[in-house]
């Protein structure tokens, strides 16, 4: 059901470690806001289905636990933005797990001020430890979600994507949201801090 009309368009990005809840919250406010969601974890596994050349590189990568060249990751959300442009319901874009890499955040920042959808934008950083990541996905048991996996994606996190929610909190873009609670806890304090945001 949708609680909001949105006026303005939005731009919600959900970053954290493996397992802590991005792809789960996303689609909670995508159910209950007229925004659409893109999973570029989603994109990929589904990218990989094709089995050509590209498709077998991208999954070794995403296997080990690695982050895919952001050149492929554009090539798959420009198509879409080119889609949800033409359509006139939507009033925002929910990310989730995007951007990865600080020069990836700059490539979306610019992409984003092409569509003029650069106004009102803002990181949740869904946080939990990596104890709590590493109980998660040993009960969700995905490809990529093997310990040793889940220990190099905590690396990665803290090499790449942890800069990337510094460069956003530097431009005062970024909510803190405690991933440790009841999924419907955590979604409470998502739209608590978000209120004015999203009016
Ligand atoms: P990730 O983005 O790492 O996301 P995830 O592991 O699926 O975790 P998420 O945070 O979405 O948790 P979820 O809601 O599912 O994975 C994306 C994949 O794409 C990775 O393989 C990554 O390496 C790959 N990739 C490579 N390059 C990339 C690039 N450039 N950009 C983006 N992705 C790239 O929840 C996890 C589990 O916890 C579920 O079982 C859920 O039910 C449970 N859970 C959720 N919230 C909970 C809560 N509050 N309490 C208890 N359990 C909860």
């Amino acid at each position: 059901m949708t609680v909001s009309k949105a006026k303005e368009f939005k731009f919600i990005s959900l970053l954290g470690k493996p397992g802590s809840g991005k792809g789960t919250q996303a689609q909670m406010l995508e159910s209950k806001f007229p925004f659409e969601h893109i999973s570029t974890g989603e994109l990929l596994r589904k990218r990989v289905k094709k089995g050509d050349f590209i498709a077998k590189r991208l999954h070794e990568i995403m296997e080990a636990g690695g982050l895919v060249p952001t050149a492929s990751v554009f090539q798959l959300w420009m198509p879409i933005l080119e889609h949800l442009r033409k359509q006139k319901k939507f009033k925002g874009l929910v990310f989730d797990g995007s951007p990865r890499k600080v020069y990836e955040s700059q490539m979306l920042d610019e992409l984003l001020q092409l569509y003029d959808w650069d106004k009102n934008f803002k990181i949740l950083h869904l946080v939990i430890s990596d104890k709590e990541a590493l109980r998660r996905l040993r009960k969700r048991a995905r490809s990529d979600d093997d310990r040793k996996d889940v220990l190099y994606r905590l690396k990665v996190f803290k090499k790449e994507v942890a800069p990337v929610i510094s460069y956003y909190k530097k431009k005062g873009e970024v909510v803190e949201v405690n991933g440790e609670q009841s999924l419907e806890n955590v979604h409470k304090e998502i739209l608590r801090k978000l209120k004015t945001f999203l009016r």
